[in-house]
């Protein structure tokens, strides 16, 4: 059985979740169904980077002792995961001892083999972004060329890593792995990064206190990102035996804003490490509010369970992950989102089940008729094995977008075929094989759909199998399905609309 290990970032705890933080966390969580669905085994971590410069300024804002304040935002993040019921494995706080341990021992670590020395830091530092910047990256204006806010010059003695000495080698591990940084735009813009020229990284700071204490040199504390980089490795138990269990990881799911995090300094801290670089690193877009990036700071956050209560926790899925391809921006407006339920889920999803399932009543008494032997080959069944293999393609690409649009293809066809075949033309006393035939292909069709969305849409998925008569125990895993699970039999239930339309 294939272990996956799949992250999402870590939140700051400085305001609480928003609909970008959940967009990653579904896609993640969607990812980790589908390997689930495949039968392999699968360690799914989120958690919170709850140190830095930033957490501590918003904790005394608040009139707050930081841990105080940490411990009160974490559960609002918690609860979230838990009200949109994800699946991770567990959930890593940076303030979490054993996350504390595992980096004052990698910090010690590196400080003894060298790659780890004292020099002092002068520049440019965004508090926002918790980044160091060089003069030269700057914006026009002498701003964060990220956040564009103004940036604080900062002199103190820091603790640098010897970054470029693996630079080399991540160069080269770059070209010879075009696909370890998704999609192709991003890998690109890491090229050019390098390119621009990358320096040892500062990844210690003297001038506050929120921080893990460099092991060897209290007046420091271990840089933020320094730190919290590494909760993928304390996550899942690193340095022991569970740890080895589970890296590298099959994907790292991140937002644009941290690729040069991910996939420049992660890298190079792993080799020194001496530890698999991750298979892949994912960076999708931004979600935007009227040509804005959805962000705390803009103050135009959109809160997930507003979206989830009012639209459904399946839909919700369902619209973020179809609208746009995952490494694209997109727009968020209830416009959208209404015409995305209206149409591919009310109009076509829910309509093919509710017009089958009344179909299967009238015509077969509410039981599906037995497995026919042309079952397993004619046209329907034929097209749908092609696209389970089109969505597991797909899938192993984090292409969500395209997947469901291949499952959506197989609701249209499934909806064109019984159309086309007309069994409500069809007489019980003469045509009663022809009638079987269709019938048992329509609802294997549709189970073949509820299958397939299950990573998507779990709730919706586990809805239609119940109403075919299908639980799901011994389902089987995705390589091993075949068309032709419902037996024949079983009992159908009709049930309210999957998806009711939703009036604007
Ligand atoms: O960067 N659209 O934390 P953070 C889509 N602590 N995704 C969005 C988004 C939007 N408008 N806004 C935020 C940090 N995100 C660090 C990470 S990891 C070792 C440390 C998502 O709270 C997206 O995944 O600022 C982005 O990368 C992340 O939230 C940034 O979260």
């Amino acid at each position: 059985m294939a272990k996956r290990y799949l992250t999402t970032p870590i939140y700051y705890v400085n305001a609480e979740p928003h609909i970008g933080h959940a967009y990653t966390n579904l896609a993640t969580d969607t990812l980790a169904r589908y390997y689930r669905l495949k039968g392999d085994e699968v360690f799914f971590l989120t958690g919170t980077d709850e140190h830095g410069e930033k957490v501590e300024h918003t904790a005394k804002e608040q009139g707050q002792e930081p841990q105080n304040f940490v411990d009160g935002v974490v559960k609002t993040f918690q609860q979230l995961w838990d009200d949109l019921e994800l699946t991770h494995s567990d959930f890593i706080r940076t303030t979490d001892q054993r996350h504390v341990k595992a980096v004052q021992q990698i910090f010690q670590q590196l400080y003894d083999q060298g790659d780890i020395y004292l020099d002092t830091y002068e520049g440019p530092y965004c508090i926002h972004c918790e980044a160091y910047w060089t003069a030269g990256r700057l914006d026009e204006e002498d701003n964060c060329p990220d956040c564009h806010r103004e940036v604080k010059y900062i002199s103190e003695e820091s603790y640098f890593f010897r970054l470029t000495k693996y630079l080399p080698e991540l160069q080269k591990y770059l070209e010879e792995n075009p696909d370890f940084v998704r999609p192709e735009g991003r890998y690109n813009e890491v090229l050019k990064l390098l390119d621009q020229g990358v320096e040892d990284l500062s990844i210690s700071r003297t001038k506050f206190s929120w921080g893990i204490p460099v092991p060897f040199d209290t007046e420091h504390v271990v840089y933020v990102w320094f730190d919290a980089l590494l909760n993928y490795l304390s996550g899942i138990g690193y340095p022991g035996a569970e740890f080895s269990q589970w890296w590298p990881p099959e994907i790292q799911i991140i937002g644009k804003d941290i690729l040069r995090f991910h996939a420049v300094f992660w890298p190079c801290m792993l080799m020194a490490l001496d530890l698999d670089l991750p298979r892949r690193i994912h960076a999708h877009g931004w979600w935007t509010l009227r040509g804005d990036k959805i962000s705390k700071s803009l103050g135009n956050v959109v809160d997930p369970r507003d979206l989830a209560d009012r639209y459904g926790k399946d839909a919700l899925r369902y619209f973020l992950l179809k609208r746009i391809p995952f490494g694209a921006d997109g727009t968020l407006s209830d416009q959208d989102i209404v015409e995305v339920i209206n149409g591919d889920l009310a109009n076509n999803l829910g309509n093919l089940v509710n017009r089958s399932l009344t179909m299967v009543k009238k015509f077969a008494d509410g039981v599906i008729p037995q497995q026919p032997e042309q079952a397993t080959d004619n046209d329907l069944s034929n097209l749908a094995q092609k696209i389970r293999a089109e969505f597991i393609d797909e899938m192993e690409n984090a292409s969500f977008d395209r997947a469901l649009k291949a499952i959506f293809q197989l609701v249209a066809e499934t909806n064109r075929w019984l159309q086309e075949k007309a069994p409500w033309k069809l007489n019980r006393e003469t045509d009663g094989e022809q009638l079987d035939f269709i019938l048992y292909n329509i609802c294997e069709s549709i189970n073949e759909v509820a299958y397939l969305i299950e990573p998507v849409m779990p709730d919706s998925s586990a809805q239609i199998r119940q109403r075919l008569g299908l639980t799901e125990k011994n389902k089987a895993p995705l390589n091993e399905r075949s068309w032709g699970e419902l037996q024949g039999g079983e009992k159908i239930t009709i049930g309210q609309p999957l998806f009711p339309r939703i009036d604007r």
